[in-house]
């Protein structure tokens, strides 16, 4: 691990050494030279009200406001608000999506299609919306207004944590935290953490352990279902990751964010004969659509569009001089992009009334016209080409790397014996060998205080190479695509005899991109299936699974990291602790929480104990499933189910019986 470099992506190097040489401040040198509040950092600054701020410093848990309110009330009160900001994204993500299956089942946004309509009838099932006689749009209908109804409904529970193990939903009901509402959770959480409410820091955390399932089995797993069911449910192709994505002879294009309708529909535009007319009339040879953050996620797992990388890359793609325009909508959207912007020919368009910038164009998106406006922003892109000056190019030169990606729950399902006969028999059958040792999710963001992408590389190797499947989403995916780890070569060339055996039997990469951060609910989906394929117990708590966010910034990694642990799965977050001022609060999460959830939340930020501490849990929970004790190179490499060509071209057999 190189913790001196800022990144160990070399692309991002070359782009850092661009902007030292042109004296341009990036976050990498803005989070050296701002030092975080230590206080705030912590968890110890309560600013809920104006009698404050006030900084609780000294008697550790004793501390108390001008209020009263004490050190462990105070953290618990910041946590639960970030849970509940973390909640609201990723929902408010899902209600737009609602909104536009709704318009596209009522034939109001004709852009649009259903494409996938096996999972419509399967979430329809899992609402208890019968679906017999009913036209697809009128089921589509269905859904849409039942998804809107979980946000505000006054009675009862969120329809999908049925989908949750029997156990898991009797977990959440004795202890009294299954969501009621999705908007619902947010305010209560909002209410309760405002000054002189809830004033019990257990409470709290319940509170907050209530709010992040909303986002989980709520928002979250919506955002994904109604993805797959507009835009299709993602299958493995093959792709490119890297900023070296950009082309010099076309028109570049970006777009960052994180819902996928728009982007969905530049997708097409950027295709459209008179779009690539246009461009080639403005002397390019077409225009050149580029993913960033979740949004590239979104449309890599789609469409194999090519991405540029995650959260720290978006100063740096400006800073090659080739984006003719960055769209942009919601979340992880720095706002140093459009004063960059004023130094290149780069021009940033902000596309929802939710998510305006200073010196950015405005293009508003409506779902009712979708395609006009993309056509509106890719000749936007067009006609900016001109402008770009040969004497600011500056190419990262660096080779992208291939990325296999598309790993839906669905697939991995099908992957296991195909359509008809597909299950999780044989990971769970592998996990019980002890062929695989155990899974962990790494997910989450970069953080510009630590070495970019050095703790989701090394991670990721030490899993593999321990024989730990890896399943990634989000910024953490976009590490390993473009380290080159998201191929079935890399389970050759790196991974321990077992996982080898495995990802070569079934034609698998080791480390599996199973999409944006809103998709971390196909991992709570993946947990359910294994926990109920049978022979690892009833629960996902207990499952040799962990949940690592090491290089974390957002709020949104929060409440993905609280309801994983809600869920049963334990999770390690690195880039510091928000909750590291109180004694009680690190109690509750790391061992209170374990009792009544058998799942934590720890804090740490050593790489190496990180690894230590996932495996010993992985281990730990195959003991008491007495399942086969973890023996390294216990497996022979004497079975190759798969051969070199087909390794090599990335063939995989879809649900669909297309070869890609
Ligand atoms: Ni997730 Fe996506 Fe990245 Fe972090 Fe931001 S892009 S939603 S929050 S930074 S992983």
């Amino acid at each position: 691990m190189r913790e001196d470099l800022k990144s160990v992506d070399p692309a991002a190097q070359v782009l850092l050494k661009v902007a030292e040489k042109k004296k341009i401040l990036t976050s990498f040198e803005r989070a050296e030279k701002l030092k975080p509040c230590p206080i705030g950092h912590e968890g110890a600054c309560c600013k809920v009200c104006h009698m404050g701020p006030c900084r609780l410093v000294g008697k550790e848990d004793e501390a108390a406001g001008v209020c009263g309110a004490t050190l462990p009330v105070v953290t618990a009160r910041n946590f639960a608000r970030m849970v509940a900001a973390g909640t609201a994204a990723h929902s408010d993500h899902a209600r737009d999506l609602a909104n536009t299956l709704l318009a596209v089942a009522r034939g109001e946004a004709k852009d649009f299609q259903i494409k996938d309509v096996r999972k419509l009838n399967r979430v329809a099932g899992y609402l208890g919306i019968n679906v017999e006689g009913k036209s697809v749009n009128k089921v589509a209908e269905d859904v849409a207004l039942k998804f809107l109804e979980q946000f505000g409904q006054q009675r009862g529970e969120l329809a999908y944590l049925s989908r949750a193990p029997k156990k898991r939903q009797e977990i959440w009901k004795k202890l009294g935290i299954a969501p009621r509402a999705i908007d619902r959770e947010c305010v209560e959480m909002l209410h309760r953490t405002a000054m002189g409410v809830d004033q019990e820091p257990n409470n709290i955390m319940l509170g907050a352990l209530r709010t992040s399932l909303a986002d989980g089995w709520g928002g979250s797993m919506m955002g994904t279902d109604i993805s797959d069911i507009l835009f299709g449910t993602p299958k493995p192709l093959k792709t490119k990751a890297s900023l070296d994505v950009f082309k010099e002879d076309h028109v570049n294009l970006v777009v960052h964010g994180h819902e996928p309708s728009f982007a969905e529909m530049l997708v097409q535009a950027q295709e459209d004969p008179e779009m690539v007319a246009y461009a080639k009339s403005k002397g390019a040879k077409g225009v050149n659509l580029v993913g960033m953050c979740c949004t590239a996620n979104e449309i890599l797992m789609r469409h194999g569009i090519p991405t540029a990388g995650g959260f720290l890359q978006q100063e740096l793609g400006i800073l090659t001089g080739m984006v003719e325009a960055m769209v942009v909508d919601v979340q992880c959207i720095m706002p140093a992009i459009s004063q960059l912007s004023k130094q290149y020919h780069t021009k940033i368009v902000t596309t929802t009334a939710k998510g305006k910038m200073i010196d950015a164009e405005h293009v508003e998106y409506d779902d009712h016209h979708a395609m006009d406006i993309a056509k509106k922003v890719v000749r936007l892109a067009i006609d900016n080409f001109q402008n770009r000056k040969k004497e600011s190019v500056s190419p990262a030169g660096i080779k992208a790397a291939d990325v296999i990606a598309g790993f839906s729950d669905e697939y991995i399902e099908y992957m296991q014996g195909g359509r008809y006969r597909g299950s999780y028999r044989p990971l769970n059958d592998a996990i019980i060998s002890g062929r695989i040792r155990g899974i962990v999710g790494l997910a989450g963001c970069n953080n510009p205080r630590i070495s970019q992408d050095s703790i989701h590389n090394f991670l990721t190797r030490e899993f593999i190479k321990n024989d730990v499947l890896v399943v990634q989403t989000g910024c953490s995916a976009m590490a390993s695509a473009k380290a080159g780890y998201m191929t079935p070569e890399n389970a050759l060339e790196n991974a321990g005899q077992g996982l080898r055996e495995v990802c070569e039997a079934i034609g698998i990469p080791p480390v599996l991109h199973l999409g944006s951060c809103v998709d971390n609910s196909r991992i709570l989906t993946i947990a359910s299936n294994i926990a109920n394929e049978g022979g690892l117990g009833d629960d996902i708590g207990g499952l040799p699974a962990v949940g690592i966010a090491p290089e974390w910034m957002s709020e949104k990694a929060i409440a993905i990291g609280t309801y994983f642990a809600a869920s049963g799965v334990p999770v390690i977050f690195g880039a510091g602790s928000p909750v590291k001022a109180s004694k009680t609060l690190r109690d509750i999460m790391e061992n209170k929480w374990w009792e009544m959830m058998n799942a934590a939340f720890y804090f740490e930020e050593d790489p190496g104990k990180m690894l230590e501490l996932a495996l010993k849990m992985i281990d730990a929970a195959r003991e008491k499933l007495k399942i086969r004790k973890y023996e390294p190179g216990r497996f022979g490499t004497e079975r190759v189910l798969m051969d070199m060509a087909a390794r090599r071209g990335g063939t995989f057999a879809t649900p669909h019986g297309v070869d890609v």
